[in-house]
């Protein structure tokens, strides 16, 4: 397979991941190529395969300029930077690497709401910088017991609701159809389900993607006090963040960390390799997307 040609879009987060890549295809890095477009132009029709991630996919413009590619393998469970749509069309295979992360991005949840609530940056801060010794710290506000409200109730969802009720939260849910079989309460609308769980000493937890939420907004309603709290993974235009939730103590902010653990980003770059070695081989693929 050395002779088959790779193209990885995303930056080389993960070394395990481009190591294995090296040792199985001729792997080129687009973050390391000075002049992306004459790259592109002198190895259109060599590269059959892209590897990105959720900051970097494949979209129509790239699709265009590669004759050759035969599958997109991403090194994330979303897909939104990479036009399916275009895939389809062009007969091009896309796989993705779900499961293996839902434990991960569900205990995050979990952790940003005790986070926030709890405030434990807060107080490791307050503790790093010698306040402790000068006066007591401020109560926080209990997690256990409050209505969990999940937007979308996929793998993920599931798993945050079966961790929130092990603290005794009553979960109720917004998808675009109700689940059968599921107890939690189902709420047909986002506006519905945010009523009935937030208000102004609600937390909004975002370990999804920043475009679901209206950022402005969030910082505008975080500000002037018309929510309680929000613990945020994810941002609109990744790696900026709004600057006025900096000096906000109810906030918790990372940096897009929800699979970010070293048995799960192995097992992920697992699946990426995978799946390009299936389709080489002429196998099923092990997580097709299309
Ligand atoms: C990663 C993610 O950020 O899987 C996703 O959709 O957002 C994350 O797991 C990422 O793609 C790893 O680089």
């Amino acid at each position: 397979m050395e002779s088959i040609t790779v193209l990885m879009t995303c930056p080389p987060v993960h070394p395990y991941l481009v190591e294995a890549l090296e040792k199985r295809f001729t792997l080129h890095k687009l973050d390391s190529v000075p002049d992306k477009a004459q790259f592109l132009s002198s190895h259109r029709d060599s590269i059959r395969a892209v590897v990105g991630n959720a900051a970097a996919g494949a979209d129509a413009e790239l699709i265009d300029q590669l004759p050759k590619l035969e599958i997109v393998s991403s090194y994330s469970v979303g897909l939104d930077k990479i036009d399916l749509a275009k895939c389809k069309e062009k007969g091009i295979r896309v796989t993705n690497t779900p499961d293996v992360l839902t434990d991960d991005v569900a205990d995050l949840a979990l952790g940003l709401m005790l986070a926030v609530l709890r405030r434990l940056c807060e107080s490791d801060r307050y503790v790093r910088s010698g306040l402790w010794k000068k006066g007591d710290y401020k109560l926080t506000t209990k997690f256990s017991g409050k209505t969990v409200g999940i937007i979308g109730l996929g793998r993920i969802g599931m798993a945050i609701a079966q961790r929130a009720e092990a603290f005794s939260c009553p979960i109720s849910y917004f998808s675009r159809s109700q689940k059968p079989g599921i107890n939690y309460k189902y709420h047909p609308s986002v506006v519905d389900l945010a009523a009935n769980s937030l208000g102004p000493k609600g937390v909004l937890i975002n370990i999804g993607r920043g475009p679901h939420v209206d950022e402005a907004e969030l910082v505008s309603a975080l500000v002037e006090g018309r929510l309680g709290g929000a613990g945020l993974d994810v941002f609109q235009d990744e790696p900026n963040v709004p600057e006025e939730l900096f000096k906000l103590e109810n906030v918790v902010l990372l940096p897009h960390v929800g699979s970010g653990t070293v048995e799960t980003r192995q097992a992920m770059a697992d699946l990426v390799v995978g799946n390009l070695e299936a389709h080489f081989l002429n196998k099923p693929l092990l997580t097709p997307v299309v």
